[in-house]
């Protein structure tokens, strides 16, 4: 592998992504919550490093921080370089960061080296991907794409605050957001960059990859319903146990996702009414059912809820399926991720290509431009949403080098 020299951004870059993980709602840990008052400093210290780095900046009707540099003319169509600025709960400081950074210093190299470019340049660091607020994601890429929809307006947070009502409170016009939506003509593509999120790269022991895909992911709200009773006094053949058919569900699920190459997880669950001498009358719980392919994703989802139903019976429970949360698989566009292997060429020459089983706001702009996504090294085995996640800084020098040529090397496709 090519040894990287010195890269001016490195440094820096990382030393924003430790000054936006001190902005968080928790004493002692990150969270950053869509249209928080920590979303809206975080939105404008990444405003303030746009402008160091040369572009104009603007926050748009839903949001999502902004900013252009103009290619060799004004008005051109842009290419977009984006991530998120929020978080999960107890989060790392990389995920969705990062490529909000590395966009703004792949600018700032671009606008010193003198190079004018056959489109503009702009960085988008979007409000809300991963949907820790109100239970949907990618609401500020799905904004950007145009594909809003005004019934999100209503959904709620933790402390039955409507959307509506945060973005008013961060001095946004609810009615307007749908306005954020960009128009195909506009854009010449969009490329993300982000951490792996996962083991593989670190056991090939590479640094960066190419993504071919993201998966497609669709989330539940599941709940077995039966009748609550005395601990002592119901005997088991008069028991109608909600938990234990939803543990029965739970185990399923895993064993059909390994049977069918998906990945199943229940990230929540809860008994009811929850007492510890109490028989649980009804137990709710999550369900997030991703693959590479929505046919075999789906294909699962069909044999779940075929087991679930006939568990169900054969206990005496009900059984009632919410879905709150879709998103299809979306492919790159070849010839951007072709832009993305090149770049990558630079460092490695051989780049290394996976499918993300991790959500992107790639999957959403997918809707109004072709896109492509250059992964770096995560390390501690890939670890993320969590504090632990990590990235070392001859890596961000790699990624860094590689999509400011990903960049480039679309601007030759272009002419240019
Ligand atoms: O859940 C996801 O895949 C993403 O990290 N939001
Ligand atoms: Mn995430
Ligand atoms: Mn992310």
């Amino acid at each position: 592998m090519k040894p990287t020299l010195a890269a001016p951004g490195v440094d820096r870059a990382l030393a924003h992504l430790d000054e936006l993980a001190r902005i968080s709602s928790l004493p002692d840990a990150l969270e950053r919550v869509s249209l928080s008052p920590e979303h809206k400093l975080a939105n404008a210290l990444t405003a303030g490093w746009m402008r160091e780095a040369g572009m104009e900046t603007w926050q748009d009707q839903a949001g999502n921080q902004c900013g252009r540099l103009e290619g060799r003319e004004p008005d051109l169509p842009a290419l977009v370089l984006g991530s998120h600025l929020d978080t999960v709960k107890d989060a790392g400081r990389y995920d969705g960061m990062l490529g909000v950074m590395l966009a703004i210093e792949v600018v700032d190299r671009i606008r010193r080296s003198g190079r004018s470019l056959p489109f503009a340049l702009e960085v988008v660091g979007f409000t809300d991907e991963e949907g820790t607020r109100f239970g949907t994601a990618l609401l500020g890429s799905r904004a950007f794409a145009g594909t809003w929809d005004d019934a999100w307006l209503g959904l709620t947070d933790r402390k039955g605050t409507t959307l509506a009502d945060a973005a008013r409170a961060f001095g946004l016009d609810p009615a307007a957001i749908r306005e954020a939506g960009r128009r195909p003509e506009e854009l010449v593509g969009y490329l993300e960059a982000h951490i792996e999120q996962g083991p593989y790269l670190e056991d090939a022991g590479r640094p960066l990859a190419a993504v071919s895909s993201i998966a497609g992911a669709r989330r539940f709200a599941l709940t077995v319903t039966g009748r609550a009773g005395h601990a002592g006094g119901t005997p088991y053949d008069r028991r109608r146990d909600a938990l234990v058919g939803a543990a029965e569900i739970v185990v399923e699920i895993e064993r059909v996702a390994k049977e069918t190459g998906t990945i199943g997880t229940v990230g929540r669950i809860r008994a009811f009414p929850g007492g510890v001498n109490v028989v649980p009358g009804t137990a709710r719980f999550s369900l997030d059912l991703r693959a590479e392919f929505d046919e075999q994703r789906d294909g699962a989802w069909g044999r779940i809820d075929a087991f679930a139903r006939e568990v169900c019976a054969r206990r005496g429970l009900g059984w009632s399926v919410e879905e709150f949360y879709r998103a299809d698989a979306v492919h790159c566009d070849p010839a951007l991720q072709a832009a993305i292997e090149e770049g990558i060429r630079t460092v490695d020459p051989d780049p290394p290509v996976l499918w993300s089983r991790a959500g992107h706001d790639g999957m959403a702009v997918a809707a109004v431009t072709g896109i492509a996504m250059l992964f770096l090294r995560c390390g501690n085995g890939g670890i993320s949403h969590h504090p632990d996640e990590t990235v070392t800084t001859e890596d961000v020098r790699a990624a860094l080098d590689a999509f400011e040529a990903a960049v480039l090397a679309v601007a030759d496709r272009h002419g240019g």
